[in-house]
């Protein structure tokens, strides 16, 4: 007799063993995929609600851990339903469960479908990005702090000498910003950071680089930049700031960043209070996108990103980084913005301009957790991480 314990983090090491067994690849692939584990909390709950719930666990091998009052108008308890995934299935069946559960069918039914399909590819203004590879966006900040030595032109020469650059190391999207959005950062008028960033993009889409992504919140601006050429809009705010940019997008075919974030880059800070960080941001971008959705954002042209540093201690960010899975099963593509931030610098020690390989580690952790879309300043060294993550979980 042999018994081994298996990876378990991914469906990959149960497949090969079904595949060597003579499982066809689709069977294997779905029993690999129902033995992942699924964990979901499940909040504002009544007293009957969580009783059928411990019943329906029993009854079905589940783990179910259940508190919290019942009162309240949602119920105001909670229970903690855990097991493979195809033990938890059924709950999002409205046939297969008690009536008191079938509540709870439409919500887990989309974070399961979010799991077996996650999204393979974002269509933006003129192109499809696919995500089976990561998507590394390469940053352009035209803010005067990072040309101070320069007059106008040389700074947009530079700005697209710079993307030029940036797409040779493989950056498969650029991204141009006016406005710092540094804590107490102050915001920029419309037509300041429409000055700097046009004849960017303008320049950087005459020379054939590109596709080339705008990082404003503010409508004006994004319309300018889109009629510039930009083929996506980069939200700080996660449609926060400027009520007409929802609109604006709505009547564009351009791709969306929604970021995370709380306040203004102002006031910000003293708000970074969270009981659990991840659940939190995840519920917050939910709605975001939600309403991109309503405002008429076709869903799949939107992604997600958790906005690290913005609203978040360095504590929140670790956490947040490690929970990426929970931003992950919204279902959306997520993107992550980790390039040169403080926490690295909180765990690393290292200045500002020596956090491009605590960066390149943070974007290989963060894609093994299911990030696709990594917004980095030194494209050539993350490029290297994540073609070893990349290579490492996507056997081929
Ligand atoms: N961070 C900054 C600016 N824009 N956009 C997205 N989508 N995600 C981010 O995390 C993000 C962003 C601030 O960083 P920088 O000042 O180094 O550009």
């Amino acid at each position: 007799m042999k018994i081994t314990a298996l990876a378990a983090h991914t469906p990959e090491a149960v497949r090969a063993v079904l595949a060597a067994r003579g499982w066809e690849t689709q069977p294997a692939w779905f029993a690999a995929v129902g033995i992942q584990p699924f964990v979901a909390l499940i909040e504002d709950i009544s007293e009957s609600e969580r009783e059928a719930l411990v019943h329906w666990g029993t009854k079905s091998g589940a783990d179910v851990l259940t508190g919290g009052s019942g009162l309240g108008p949602g119920g105001g308890g909670w229970a903690l339903v855990a097991g493979s995934t195809s033990r938890i299935a059924p709950l999002a069946r409205y046939d297969r469960v008690p009536a008191e559960l079938s509540r709870f069918a439409p919500e887990l039914g989309k974070l399961l479908a979010a799991r077996a399909e996650p999204p393979r590819s974002w269509p933006i203004r003129g192109a499809e990005l696919s995500l089976e590879k990561p998507v590394i966006i390469g940053i352009i900040n035209v803010t005067p702090d990072s040309f101070s030595d320069g007059g106008h032109l040389t700074s947009v020469a530079a700005a697209i000498e710079h993307g030029a650059r940036l797409t040779a190391h493989g950056a498969r999207l650029l991204d141009v910003g006016g406005e710092s959005t540094r804590p107490g950062a102050t915001p920029v008028p419309p037509d300041e950071e429409i000055a700097r960033v046009v004849p960017v993009i303008a320049g950087l889409i005459k020379r054939g680089l590109g596709p080339v992504s705008v990082d404003t919140r503010k409508a004006g601006v994004a319309r300018a930049a889109l009629d510039a050429g930009a083929a996506v809009v980069n939200d700080v705010s996660g449609l926060q700031y400027d009520p007409g940019l929802a609109a604006l997008l709505a009547r564009a075919d351009a791709g969306v960043i929604l970021m995370h974030m709380r306040g203004t880059p102002a006031t910000m800070d003293d708000l970074a209070t969270y009981a659990h960080v991840a659940p939190e941001v995840a519920a917050e971008l939910a709605a975001t996108a939600e309403k991109a959705e309503r405002a008429g954002i076709a869903r799949e042209r939107s992604v997600i990103d958790p906005g690290f540093g913005f609203a978040k201690t360095a504590t929140q960010n670790f956490r947040l980084l490690d929970e990426l899975a929970t931003i992950v099963a919204l279902g959306y593509p997520v993107a992550v913005g980790l390039s040169r931030k403080r926490f690295l610098g909180a765990a690393t020690g290292r200045a500002v301009e020596d956090r491009d390989r605590a960066t390149a580690v943070a974007c290989a952790l963060a894609w093994e957790r299911g990030a696709r879309l990594f917004r980095v300043h030194d494209v050539a060294m993350t490029r290297e991480a994540l073609a070893l993550a990349g290579a490492t979980t996507n056997p081929t």
